[in-house]
């Protein structure tokens, strides 16, 4: 018994060595505290092997990358369903809701370093340029991307 409980003790200190993969939840809302139909949060930061899981909170809305790290496969989600992105590559997501695209339903996942930093910042200011509703919104997530 005591030999078993140090083998589970010896497990458990390596795999905290190592680090566990993180899951981030990032929820699909009509209100949220940066505002009407939001991801949130909006802005994610996590690291190689990490996943996101997307939460249909409220309907209506699902999630298409629109710039993802080079290697990285591009996601589309089926509306109202959970959806688990794992993160791959290093570099910088940017997604939307594609139909509320015009309230700038969108985000930003930074794994690792930002290695893509410019041609995401590209899509953000089209993104931002193309937005009725929530304007900045989308940038001032980005300016957290370091
Ligand atoms: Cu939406």
């Amino acid at each position: 018994m005591l030999k078993k409980l140090l083998v589970i003790g010896l497990m458990a200190a390596s795999a905290h060595t190592i680090g566990f993969a993180a899951n981030h939840e990032i929820k699909m809302l009509d209100n949220g505290t940066d505002g009407s139909i939001v991801f949130e949060p909006g802005f994610v930061k996590a690291e190689v092997g990490d996943t996101v899981t997307f939460i249909p909170t409220n309907k209506g809305h699902w999630t298409q990358s629109r710039v993802v790290p080079e290697g990285a496969e591009k996601f589309l989600s089926e509306e109202d369903k959970e959806f688990t992105v794992k993160l791959t590559n290093e570099g910088v997501y940017v997604y939307v809701c594609p139909p509320h695209r015009m309230m700038n339903m969108s985000g930003i996942i930074q794994v690792g370093k930002a290695t893509n930093k410019e041609q995401a910042e590209k899509m953000v200011v089209e993104l931002e340029k193309r937005a009725n509703d929530n304007k900045g919104r989308l940038a001032k997530y980005f300016e957290q991307v370091k």
